[in-house]
């Protein structure tokens, strides 16, 4: 039995969530509200010490970090599988998720805390955001989010998260190379969900305009290939319901003049 603990909005959970689809996994639910702080709870940390999503638990064993989960579900189950054939390939499919989770995870982070989390917790009583901001483990994750929460869209993280997803999209436009591209070899691979999550955290938060038709045709191509595919039913559509889109528009209009600016003068 796969029972994965993960949260609708994580990057990373979306990550693990789309492989189990194109590998055509059943697995069991277990919602995790990281805004209520359910990962700072003792539960959560026993299984991840961390206090990250996502989690898979698998014939007894636990099992954190997407990227080694997926590559994990790869080896446990051989039906559709998700690396390429070739050693470079695999290198290559290797090699773009520990780009991404070097280069881009956390500015992802930080642009998704401003422009989303952090008008939803201001709603909340201040001793209760103070409770969650000092449950966190990590200390460097503690000043990050202390300084967003509050400064918003201007804390000095914005400028440097914005820079690296226009270098995100410039490097997968250039390795895409025509309208038909993959990321690591001649099919969709583990690379390809690996990046999607984040691509598409980039158009939902309203950094769409980093990303024109424009300039980079085939990064779109790409992007309409991966949204059309089955697994994002199960991976994501899944979870968004009208209210939720509703209110993320809202907060991302909200957001769009001053993240525009940013985009403007962002290298
Ligand atoms: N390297 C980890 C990163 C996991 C991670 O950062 N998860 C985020 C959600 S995408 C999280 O749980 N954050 C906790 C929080 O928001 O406090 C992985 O790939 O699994």
């Amino acid at each position: 039995m796969l029972t994965l603990h993960h949260s609708p909005f994580s990057v990373a959970s979306q990550k693990v969530r789309l492989a189990l689809a194109e590998k055509q996994l059943d697995w069991d639910d277990r919602l995790v509200d990281l805004l209520a702080g359910q990962h700072l709870q003792e539960d959560f940390l026993r299984l991840n010490p961390r206090a990250e999503v996502p989690v898979l638990e698998h014939d007894g064993h636990v099992l954190n970090e997407s990227w080694f989960i997926c590559e994990y579900l790869e080896e446990a189950f051989l039906q559709h599988p998700l690396m390429p054939a070739a050693p470079v390939h695999r290198y290559a499919a290797r090699q773009w998720n520990h780009w991404i989770e070097r280069e881009l995870h956390h500015a992802s982070g930080v642009v998704t805390y401003a422009v989303l989390a952090r008008p939803l917790l201001l709603q909340q009583p201040p001793e209760v955001v103070e409770a969650l901001l000092k449950a966190i483990p990590d200390a460097s994750v503690r000043a990050w989010r202390a300084s967003v929460l509050e400064h918003g869209l201007d804390a000095p993280q914005l400028k440097e998260s914005i820079s690296r997803h226009h270098a995100f999209v410039r490097r997968m436009e250039k390795q895409l190379v025509d309208a038909h591209g993959w990321l690591a070899g001649p099919a969709c691979s583990l690379a390809d969900l690996a990046a999607l999550p984040y691509v598409m955290r980039a158009d939902h938060v309203g950094l769409g305009s980093l990303m024109t038709f424009e300039e980079s045709p085939n990064l779109r191509s790409w992007y309409l290939r991966m949204l059309s595919r089955p697994s994002m039913q199960a991976s994501f559509v899944r979870y968004v319901d009208a209210d939720l889109q509703s209110l993320m528009t809202q907060l991302v209009v909200a957001a769009h003049p001053k993240l525009e600016q940013l985009i403007q003068t962002s290298d």
